[in-house]
């Protein structure tokens, strides 16, 4: 059965110039992102986040299933809840489950397993994969590249903040199952990233470390 189409009637053309000014504004912006770890509590204004999470559905996605759902939570309680699991697990990772080799990639950005952010900060995101899809009359409905597609939404979920004037952290407390259980999810949706968003604490700072220049992450064949 062929697909059924419609003209593109939202695609813009911009000028050699105008194309060049827009893609360094863009990327001279997204240098501006850094990952924050130092939250305030100061509320995001009422209809933002809604927004920056419709720009992340704008994804592309495993033959356009879009199997990725998220939980915004700013409830204090369930906050509390979500650190002390958190809390748990990153114990134990950083004092057995961690290699060495891990803990020494991670010493420069001076992350320890206490994460009062988890409290601090306004919204917490937890972001699911859905493994499958459930169809109404209950059937599995296999999903495709889950991780790239929750990936991908994720990065824009992240550039959206970042666009709004939020700051956010990505947070992967290892294993996270803990979330289907305190946000009720059921188990065909895995948990993929904790994105911490807020306003910056106002003496917030961060790792002192540099991104690898353009020439350095690209090859032009
Ligand atoms: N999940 C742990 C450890 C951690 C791992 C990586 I890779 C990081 O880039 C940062 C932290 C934690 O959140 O502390």
């Amino acid at each position: 059965m062929p697909a059924i189409t419609v003209p593109l009637t939202h695609y813009r053309e911009y000028s050699p110039d105008d194309m060049q000014q827009r893609a360094r504004t863009f990327a001279d912006d997204l240098h501006r992102r850094r990952t924050v770890r130092d939250f305030s509590s100061k509320a995001i204004p009422e209809g933002v986040l809604s927004d920056c999470l419709r720009a992340a559905g704008s994804a592309p996605s495993g033959a356009h299933l879009q199997p990725w759902h998220f939980v915004v939570v700013t409830d204090a309680v369930i906050r509390q809840r979500i650190r002390e699991a958190a809390e748990a697990e990153e114990r134990e990772f950083y004092a057995s489950r961690a290699p060495a080799e891990w803990l020494a990639a991670l010493e420069p950005l001076g992350t320890d397993p206490n994460k009062p952010f988890l409290e601090t900060a306004p919204a917490l995101i937890a972001i699911f994969g859905e493994a499958y899809g459930e169809l109404p009359d209950g059937t599995r409905r296999k999903h495709y590249y889950v991780t790239e597609s929750v990936g991908i939404a994720t990065g824009l979920l992240i550039a959206a903040v970042h666009n709004a004037g939020l700051v956010s952290l990505t947070h992967t407390p290892s294993p996270m199952g803990f979330l289907n259980e305190l946000l009720g999810r059921p188990a065909r949706e895995r948990p993929f990233l904790l994105l911490v968003v807020g306003y910056p604490a106002d003496d917030a700072r961060v790792p002192d470390i540099a991104r690898k220049p353009v020439e350095q992450i690209v090859s032009w064949v």
